[in-house]
């Protein structure tokens, strides 16, 4: 294969060209350069941050951790790789998994082709010559064939509109954007707004160092002890030695990771195996507690069985029943919101320097430049974190100004909610890729296992283009249709509809509200995918433009 090389803009109005723009140096676009390369592409990658390592480079709270096992939350595609990196606990922290993209990208000689510190406000498709014309914040243009949009699901943290928020005098920290230097909060009144699975893993660690933590919860949340502990190197070597069949046998599971599947429903065994099982599931630790039976997240009933399980234990551990009450979620299934997975949250509940502020019955009434109010009752602190959210899987695409055939641009499109074909494009946008886009698996599972998937068939995908001397290829506006039917009644036919969570997008004001992630799972998805590549990209237009007229009606079939 010839390679083909970045041609720097020689003068300052001419952009840089290239055969791929990729946008974000995270998993996805680090992977997706690897592959680019190995094409014989050339490819620029953009990242806003200094460094690689997407939401693990903006999300160094205290405490930030994953909550998939760190020998299956890693990239597969190279067992050199796999076999030298050496995990130090069962799950890893934000800075180890942040040194693994860094070695990764180090490994890979990928930092040459980055640029750091580059923020995309803009990428427009050039009917005329069937390229995309991407724009930085800092005014540097590139042109490429192909854009990849590999900017994260949870990558654009949501702070609240919270009145008076603006005039708060302390320091406010954002859990999705934590400063690079270090924070003490020792000898401070810290209050915290969010009490989803980053204020979970960030409320133990800052009630440890501040005077006293108020946790201001408007929804309780379910969450399972973690029970990390130093990687056993027992353990470390059974996959090692075993990785290419087990990575095999996690792609055949709904969410891409190697589990303990239950197959029955919870309610054809008896309530003593039941517990049973809870019971040992609860002691292994970790989000997979869900995958006790078949039903959980499908059957109502099912699922109370273990929601009053996890209740209970919430109860046990929490000494004051009325903070265990207000802790003890019963607004949604167990699961429908993304489970958490945490180290001593609910014990953290019995400190003396710790309060709960129930805000659903006491909203808060305003932030002034001393605390907050909620109800009638004053809060004095001296900082303030928010761990909010995220305008998750369309926030980052809809931050960048996209702008598609005949003008059309992408958050016009999405305005009532995001249609793709397989989460990978969206039609009226040739030639653009989506990595782990809304209508892909993506969040609902291993997000490494999904990426590497989407990045695998992307690049296929522009390999056959170029096989076939193709200059262009669109999702068809009927394919994406079908599919987002699909998506929908994939998702309906779940629990997953009865919780107020970011999959909705309903933590975002005006966002509408349309389940976004495809929940079919990994094995039936990537079937999909791989039926449409070897039909000859069913559901896609691909062709090659006329000079200067660039219509449907001028493609090939
Ligand atoms: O965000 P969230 P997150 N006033 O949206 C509250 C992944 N992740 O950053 O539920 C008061 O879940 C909001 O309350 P409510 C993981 O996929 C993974 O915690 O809207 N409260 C909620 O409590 C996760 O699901 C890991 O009533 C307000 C919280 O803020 C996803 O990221 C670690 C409010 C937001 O919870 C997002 O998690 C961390 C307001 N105006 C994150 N606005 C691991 O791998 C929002 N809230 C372990």
């Amino acid at each position: 294969m010839q390679h083909s090389e970045v041609l720097e803009g020689r003068a300052d109005d001419e952009p840089t060209s290239c055969d791929v723009v990729i946008v974000g140096a995270g998993f996805a676009g680090m992977y997706m350069l690897h592959l680019a390369r190995r094409l014989g592409l050339s490819a620029v990658v953009l990242e806003a941050a200094y460094g690689v390592g997407g939401t693990w480079f903006w999300n160094r709270y205290p405490g930030a951790r994953c909550d998939v096992e760190s020998m299956q939350y890693s990239y597969s595609f190279c067992e050199e790789l796999q076999q030298e990196w050496h995990w130090t606990e069962r799950y890893a922290s934000q800075p180890e998994i942040l040194a693994y993209a860094n070695y990764v990208a180090k490994k890979f000689d990928l930092l040459r082709d980055i640029k750091f510190n580059t923020r995309v406000t803009k990428a427009a498709f050039q009917e005329e010559d069937c390229r995309w014309l991407v724009s930085t914040e800092a005014g540097m243009r590139y042109r490429a064939k192909w854009c990849v949009m590999a900017t994260g699901c949870l990558s654009a943290a949501q702070t609240p509109d919270i009145r008076g928020l603006d005039t708060f005098k302390g320091r406010i920290y954002h859990t999705g954007n934590w400063p690079h230097e270090p924070v003490s909060l020792s000898d401070q009144n810290v209050g915290v707004i969010g009490t989803g699975s980053s204020g979970i893993q960030v409320i133990p660690e800052l009630a440890a160092q501040a005077k006293h933590l108020y946790v201001f919860q408007r929804t309780s949340n379910f969450s399972i002890p973690a029970r990390n502990k130093p990687m056993d190197p027992e353990y470390e070597n059974s996959w090692k030695t075993n990785y290419a069949e087990r990575r095999k046998r996690a792609r055949s599971m709904p969410a891409g990771i190697l589990c303990e599947l239950g197959d029955t429903s919870a309610l054809a065994v008896s309530p003593e195996q039941r517990l049973n099982e809870y019971e040992r599931r609860w002691a292994a630790g970790g989000t997979s507690f869900t995958a006790a039976y078949s039903d959980l997240l499908r059957n109502a009933e099912a699922n109370r069985t273990a929601a009053e399980f996890v209740r209970e234990k919430i109860r046990t551990v929490v000494k004051r029943p009325d903070v265990a009450d207000l802790l003890a979620p019963v607004d949604h299934p167990i699961g429908a919101k993304r489970i958490c997975a945490d180290t001593k949250y609910f014990e953290t509940f019995n400190r003396e320097n710790v309060t709960l502020v129930d805000i659903r019955s006491n909203p808060i009434h305003e932030i002034s430049p001393d605390g907050i109010t909620a109800g009638s009752n004053f809060h004095k602190l001296d900082s303030l974190v928010l761990a909010t959210g995220f305008d998750a899987m369309t926030g980052a695409l809809s931050k960048i100004d996209i702008v598609g055939r005949e003008g059309l641009t992408l958050r016009e499109k999405w305005r009532d909610g995001p249609n793709t074909f397989l989460g990978l494009m969206s039609s009226g946008f040739p030639n653009l890729f989506i990595v782990t886009g809304p209508g892909s698996p993506s969040v609902l599972t291993n997000v490494i296992v999904a990426i590497e998937d989407n990045v695998e068939w992307i690049a296929d995908c522009i390999a056959h283009l170029l096989d076939v001397h193709a200059d262009y290829i669109e999702a068809t506006a009927s394919a994406e249709e079908t599919w987002m039917e699909q998506v929908r009644q994939a998702a309906e036919g779940t629990l997953y509809t009865q919780a107020k969570s970011w999959y909705l997008g309903v933590n975002i004001p005006g966002k509408p509200a349309v389940f976004m992630p495809y929940v079919g799972g990994v094995p039936a998805y990537q079937r999909i995918c791989e039926e449409v590549a070897a039909s000859g990209y069913k559901g896609f237009s691909i062709g090659t433009p006329t000079k200067g007229l660039h219509r449907r009606e001028a493609l090939l079939a």
